[in-house]
């Protein structure tokens, strides 16, 4: 075996292949024929080829087996077992990970969350949820909008990921801004050791200052110490007003002074704040087909979101922000959304880039955190070390198509991509370890919020010092001491 994402890899010899005999003993333990889609015995490549495959298209596993336990009992039995027979083991939700870490690098047995997918209760007096690991986001926040409450993230994989995905990435998404990172709304969590234990960590309690709090291991994990079954999460009301504005811009320079100002006036009724280059505009335009929003062309955009209980209020607020930075030359044009349809058009010169980059065939993705002051400047001196390279050019005949740049302005997280025809080890070489070492030098971070997965397994040394790896391997090799638990990944 070797892996075609990674040459050098090699599957562990301590790790058992699947026999008969597991996958019988699997059916037994999960009952319903939904449970398992059994490669080993019959031939069911077709159905588990969606399990083999990551979003993009990018990395491809070889399971054979992939189960699908509906609660933290039958997980409890799955991994006692795999441990005892060192069969390694892929968690997966929605399979929409941007990193490789969802899927199989060989064998491993995919054990996937989609039917741990029932909430389990909504306390409306403290916004308090508690879910099952396999809830798709989307549903999760349907839920809670019928009763007046929000989930606090969004992000433009909603209708697949699970929430159970977005804690062990960690996902940070649209709104971090102004709901935080799951690090403060998750309050508490169940999930499952490779061993068996079952970790029961659902605390409902806002404050609880009773030990260590174990419950953050998890959060960011991607799969690596335990299986998250269930998650108690923090649910502020839904705001009875949300509005949005697009505007664009001449400088980056400016867009910092319009986030600047966007904080200061905006304030508490600021909700997010996006950055787009002209660039990604452009390929939604070309792969939508949609009209622009603006009449002129601007080398960058910004999308401001305001959520408050007042529309009227918010309404005169967001168009006073709108006068201001338009009056003090800061904004070139802009325009603010009318009703919903409008919100959600608008939106979706955001939330549309991811899709029409992945229309250009292969996409190498940087997600980073950096100073804001040069949140920028990575695309730029990006382009200009594959332009001299001479990757970039003006036709089709050169293998990148596009490189940019936007992300979360607020979190000073920006989403490099480079676009390619198909992915190329060369184009790749002259941007890794490059990308890697400029982060470093402004001590940024590598992963800001996709995780690290397969595709940063190198690259960890870039954001963590020695000291700090070698802590995370002693728990690594506390909680998961045969390794099974996402193998070949960055720990
Ligand atoms: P998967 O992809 O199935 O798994 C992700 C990782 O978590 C893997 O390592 C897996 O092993 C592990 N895992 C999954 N479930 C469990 C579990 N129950 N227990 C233990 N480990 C588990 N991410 C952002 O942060 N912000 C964004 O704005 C954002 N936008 C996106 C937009 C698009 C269009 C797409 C396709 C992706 C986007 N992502 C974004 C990336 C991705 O959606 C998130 O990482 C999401 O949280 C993954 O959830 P998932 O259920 O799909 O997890
Ligand atoms: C976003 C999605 C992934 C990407 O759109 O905020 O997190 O890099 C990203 O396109
Ligand atoms: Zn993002």
């Amino acid at each position: 075996y070797t892996s075609d994402a990674y040459p050098n890899v090699k599957r562990n010899p301590n790790f058992a292949e699947l026999s008969a005999d597991d996958v019988a003993h699997f059916k037994e333990l999960l009952g319903s024929q939904s449970a398992v889609i059994d490669g080993v015995t019959t031939d069911a490549t077709d159905d588990i080829e969606p399990f083999n495959s990551d979003w993009m298209r990018k990395y491809r596993g070889h399971t054979r087996l992939v189960l699908k336990p509906k609660d933290a009992q039958e997980v409890s039995k799955v991994l006692k077992y795999c441990n005892e027979r060192k069969l390694a083991v892929v968690p997966q939700g929605g399979n929409t990970g941007l990193v490789g870490g969802s899927v199989p690098v060989f064998d491993e047995i995919v054990i996937n969350t989609s039917r741990m997918n029932q909430i389990r209760s909504f306390d409306a007096a403290s916004g308090v949820l508690v879910a099952d690991a396999g809830v798709i986001l989307e549903v999760a926040d349907q839920y809670l909008a019928e009763r007046e409450h929000l989930f606090p993230l969004d992000l433009g994989a909603k209708g697949s990921c699970h929430i159970g995905g977005n804690v062990s990435t960690n996902a940070g998404g649209l709104r971090l801004l102004r709901y935080g990172s799951l690090h403060g709304s998750v309050l508490g969590l169940e999930a499952v050791l490779p061993d068996g234990t079952v970790v029961d960590a659902l605390s409902t309690l806002r404050k609880n200052n009773t030990g260590y709090d174990l419950k953050q291991l998890f959060i960011g994990s991607e799969g690596t110490i335990g299986l998250v079954t269930a998650v108690a999460i923090q649910c502020p009301p839904r705001p009875k007003a949300v509005n949005v504005a697009y505007f664009g811009l001449e400088s980056f320079e400016q867009v910092q002074q319009a986030y600047l100002a966007a904080k200061g006036q905006l304030s508490e009724i600021l909700s997010a704040f996006e950055l787009m280059d002209g660039r990604s505009q452009k390929l939604v335009i070309e792969s939508t087909g949609n009209k622009h929003p603006l009449e002129g062309e601007y080398p960058f955009y910004c999308l401001v979101e305001t959520s408050g209980s007042n529309a009227e209020h918010d309404m005169e607020k967001l168009e006073s922000f709108l006068e201001n930075v338009m009056g003090e030359g800061i904004v070139a044009d802009g325009v603010l959304a009318q009703d919903e349809t409008q919100f959600q058009a608008l939106w979706r010169w955001r939330e549309g880039i991811t899709e029409s980059l992945s229309h250009l065939g292969g996409t190498y993705k940087y997600d980073v955190s950096i100073p804001l002051a040069d949140l920028y400047q990575l695309v730029e001196d990006c382009k200009a070390r594959l332009t001299e390279k001479g990757f970039v050019g003006d036709d089709d005949s050169f293998p990148v198509r596009a490189v940019v740049g936007y992300g979360h302005m607020g979190d000073s997280n920006l989403h490099l991509n480079v676009a390619v025809r198909q992915y190329n080890k060369e184009v790749e070489k002259a941007i890794e370890p490059w990308v890697y070492e400029w982060i470093q030098k402004r001590q940024g971070s590598i992963s800001a919020e996709h995780g690290l997965g397969v595709a940063k397994r190198e690259f960890i040394g870039y954001s963590q010092n020695e000291t700090m790896v070698k802590l995370m391997k002693q728990l690594k090799n506390l909680y998961d001491p045969n390794g099974i638990m996402n193998p070949y990944k960055y720990i």
